[in-house]
């Protein structure tokens, strides 16, 4: 057994590794484009061509030197607001179908982010290395990272699948600065700094988001999923809305769990989409009352994942000059590629 002194000398190598990880880091930040934006308390740094505040960018940096991926591993990529805690949802519920029911479902007790965590973000763990090889497979994470700065070993282990949901920017710009206005800094008379929409639309229109630009970061994406169909899925939100079964029949295919025909006939597929269903998520008490530690200093409320979940109120809020704008940009940006949003 070692001994207390030995121990002691291990724990002081290993923050004096850390924290020179951290300078390095640290250096590394200052050479990087950084503003402050969205009214939040963090810098947004550009890396590798896209925007990430502080506590995103050490994670992709993490996983992009240490992460490792498996052969069995399922991600889900998406730009925030696009849909990814109902897509959490449904990935969770069809890849622990057969062991969970409607009565002791793992989304009763937790959000859809505890049940799948977002792989930049256990990079603030205690030991993400640890941690991420003690996940059983198949694995299933999220991200935000964009495509081209995926860790290698995402992109290059043959059999790792990824689903990416996209979603018309209009409706995004609007989630997310619905999203932002509750989760401001506060300032120094505890009032909670403003972020007026013109602001945020500067902002997003130029790039500067959680992985902005929304266009590079959507594009990147959709390109992989045609170049390599059977590693890329590629959904669209309004789809999902349009059609949720066809959506989620494809999803489990993809996952490499599909539904059988007996389950088809059991209507195991409608149950799922209901149960994942924004009425049914919305309502539940978790959703409702509890919280989420994305990170290990910051716990968000649960609901404020859920707002009204609708295609297009983006013209409840956005000025008409701001929808045509934005129109003009994702035309611009996507056209050309195939991709229309
Ligand atoms: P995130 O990237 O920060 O996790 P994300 O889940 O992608 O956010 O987006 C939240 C949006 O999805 C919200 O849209 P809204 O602001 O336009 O309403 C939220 O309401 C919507 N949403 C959450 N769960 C569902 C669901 N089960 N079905 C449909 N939409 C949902």
């Amino acid at each position: 057994m070692a001994s207390a002194a030995v121990l002691d000398q291990e724990k002081e190598q290993r923050d004096e590794n850390k924290n020179s990880g951290i300078q390095d880091i640290q250096e590394m930040f200052s050479t990087l484009p950084k503003v402050r934006a969205w009214g939040g308390d963090s810098d947004y740094y550009q890396y590798q061509g896209f925007w990430y505040p502080q506590m995103f960018l050490e994670g992709v940096i993490w996983s992009q030197q240490s992460f490792r991926a498996r052969e069995t591993d399922i991600y889900l990529a998406t730009f925030p607001k696009c849909g990814t805690t109902w897509l959490k949802a449904l990935m969770s519920t069809i890849q622990n179908r057969n062991n969970q029911s409607q009565s002791n479902h793992s989304l009763l007790t937790n959000n859809p982010h505890e049940c799948v965590p977002f792989l930049e973000l256990l990079a603030h763990k205690e030991n993400p290395n640890a941690y991420v090889e003690s996940l059983p497979s198949p694995r299933l994470l999220a991200t935000h990272i964009s495509y081209s700065s995926l860790p290698d070993s995402i992109v290059k282990t043959s059999g790792t699948r990824i689903v990416c949901i996209a979603r018309n920017p209009k409706d995004v710009l609007v989630s997310l600065w619905e999203f932002t206005q509750k989760i401001r800094r506060k300032t120094s008379n505890g009032k909670l700094e403003t972020l007026p929409l013109e602001e945020a639309f500067d902002m997003f229109c130029k790039g500067p988001s959680v992985a902005g630009p929304f266009w590079d970061h959507v594009l990147g994406y959709w390109e992989a999923s045609k170049e390599n169909p059977d590693k890329v899925l590629f959904l669209k939100y309004e789809d999902m809305k349009k059609d949720a079964e066809e959506c989620v029949k494809r999803l489990a295919q993809f996952m490499r769990q599909p539904f059988s025909l007996e389950e088809e006939k059991l209507g195991v597929v409608q149950e799922v989409m209901s149960f994942c269903s924004f009425e049914n998520l919305s309502n539940l008490e978790v959703n409702k009352s509890g919280a989420v530690n994305l990170t290990s200093t910051k716990a968000l409320d649960n609901d404020i994942f859920f707002r009204k979940g609708q295609v297009g109120d983006s013209k409840n809020h956005l000025t008409s000059e701001m929808l045509e704008q934005l129109d003009k940009i994702t035309e611009q940006k996507l056209e050309a590629a195939g991709l229309k949003l």
